[in-house]
């Protein structure tokens, strides 16, 4: 068995509220097997995908009045304009944006988008739905 290691996460009190609250629900002993199990899974997952084609879609919520981010999210967007299909803006309301991103491309490549999109400041929200048409 491997050894264990501890280390730190700091989390949004509401964030990390609800996570107990779900994994209370979901019968988890600790902290530590539910986030054992969601990293686990979550490798899993990505390896499932590397190395095939696949389509991505890629949600982001921000509040535009951020300072240089609509240009930073234009700027990697045109990075990747080979493998971006279509993207969707919609005004939430006064301030906060959802852009929806569809990219087609090697799993490597549509993860790679996702993490500069993801990774740019002001970014409030991002997640991204992976799929294979075969
Ligand atoms: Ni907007």
């Amino acid at each position: 068995m491997s050894r264990l290691v501890r280390f730190g996460v700091s989390l949004e009190r509401q964030l990390l509220e609800r996570f107990d609250k779900s994994i209370k629900h979901k019968g988890y002993p600790t902290r530590s097997k539910a986030l054992a199990d969601l990293i686990y899974n979550s490798l899993v997952e990505q390896g499932k995908m590397e190395g095939r084609e696949v389509v991505g879609t890629i949600s982001l919520v921000y509040d535009h009045r951020k300072r240089e981010l609509m240009s930073r999210l234009t700027r990697v967007q045109h990075q990747f304009h080979h493998h971006i299909i279509s993207s969707q803006h919609v005004h939430l309301d006064r301030h906060n944006c959802l852009e929806i991103v569809i990219a087609r491309g090697m799993a490597e490549e549509i993860e790679e988008l996702n993490n500069k999109l993801r990774a740019i400041k002001g970014v409030k929200h991002a997640s991204v739905n992976i799929a294979t048409a075969g």
